[in-house]
């Protein structure tokens, strides 16, 4: 059976009207894979992206599939209290199958979900505008508010110490010590850096492990490309890919919009001399995520947000290298270099960052005065 005929009967099972008329691949994600659909329901074309979870790293699919059902629903129902507009482009939802169920299985038994497609938006890889920038954090700051009186312990742990550094150092370790793709004899500078590296990038887990930082609840991978942002009036309409939402730091989610949203560069440029720290970006960002989880933020979480870019810039430095020593068993790639090269971006941005961080952490300290 070819790919796609797979696909359609899964896409069968789903409570979905009309015919399909198209369907296309997906490839922007680095886990699962993605499929668009065009149905034609009476007079109208409506769109649905479906997912196979990626099994591997997410052994437990079933529970990433509650989590999301919970906080969607948390979030839907948030803004219909707000009476927000166009709710269905601000929140992810969920389409059952036939008999009800919120995913369903092929028969190797990998896990398939579709959400309603939101159409009428974009997303960034490169962001040059500071208004932009605002907008961006502004969303993910609506995002940890939407979920700040949500109960994270009801949420499953669905990829165990995910943003733990210490964890993540400890991989790192053995893919030099294993050495898997014999490819130690090229990564010696970036293995060096990441070393010197080492105990500062504990600062965050230290804090939260210690109690310095409250647990909340948290997106884990609030790249810039997860938030929709509005064809028509540029608003940043929505966080999506919820398949990380567990309980952390809100400094994870900070960091990762800093790390992807700050930089010059799209995450796997070879030209590192493109990538670079934009400092004006950086605060039009946080200042929008500030305006909103003020209301929420210790003064020790807000104190943190500088270093949290940096944190999560060099959490992926980390995670990408030990993918390049390990051969590449974890993230998609399209070309052998890719996670090595993915690597080096991140250690650039933290070297640049670096000659910057006077400016960086005076904006931080002046945020609250
Ligand atoms: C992965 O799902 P996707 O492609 O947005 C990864 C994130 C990384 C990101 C780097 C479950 O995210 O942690 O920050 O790649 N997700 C998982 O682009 O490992
Ligand atoms: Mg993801």
């Amino acid at each position: 059976m070819q790919a796609n005929e797979r696909v359609l009967e899964i896409i069968g099972q789903f409570a979905i009207d009309g015919v399909i008329l198209n369907l296309k691949s997906n490839t922007e994600g680095h886990i699962n894979s993605t499929f668009i659909s065009t149905f034609k329901n009476g007079d109208k074309l409506e769109k649905y992206t479906h997912q196979m979870v990626n099994g591997v790293v997410f052994p437990h699919p079933e529970q990433v599939m509650e989590n999301i059902q919970a906080i969607t629903s948390h979030i839907r129902n948030k803004l219909e209290e707000q009476k927000a507009d166009q709710i269905d482009k601000r929140c992810l939802q969920l389409i059952p199958t036939k008999s009800g169920a919120f995913f369903t299985k092929d028969r190797e038994g990998r896990l398939w979900r579709t959400y309603r497609y939101i159409d009428g938006v974009r997303t960034f890889s490169v962001l040059s505008d500071a208004v932009d920038a605002y907008l961006l954090g502004g969303a993910i700051g609506t995002f940890a508010l939407q979920l700040s009186d949500f109960d994270g312990g009801k949420l499953h742990v669905t990829i165990p110490d995910f943003h733990d550094m210490g964890v993540r150092y400890k991989q790192l370790d053995t893919a030099i010590e294993e050495n898997k793709a014999g490819r130690m004899h090229s990564v010696s500078k970036e293995i060096a850096f990441l070393m010197e590296n080492r105990e500062r990038g504990m600062v965050l887990i230290d804090a939260l492990k210690n109690g310095e930082l409250p647990l909340r609840v948290t997106h884990n991978d609030t790249k810039m490309n997860n938030v929709l942002f509005s064809e028509q009036n540029g608003e940043a309409l929505c966080v999506i890919d919820l398949d990380t939402v567990m309980s952390g730091t809100c400094l994870f989610d900070t960091g990762d919009m800093i790390r992807t949203g700050a930089c010059t560069a799209k995450e796997d440029e070879t030209d590192l001399a493109k990538v670079r720290f934009n400092i004006t970006l950086f605060q039009s960002m946080v200042q929008g995520y500030f305006e909103k989880a003020e209301k929420f933020l210790t003064p020790k979480e807000t104190s943190l947000i500088a270093e949290s870019g940096r944190n999560i810039t060099q959490i992926m430095a980390v995670r990408f290298l030990t993918d390049y020593l390990n051969g590449d068993i974890y993230y998609h790639i399209d070309r052998p270099s890719h996670n090595l090269e993915r690597a080096r971006t991140q250690i650039a941005l933290m070297q640049d960052m670096d000659r910057q961080w006077g400016a960086i952490t005076t904006f931080i300290k002046d945020l609250t005065v």
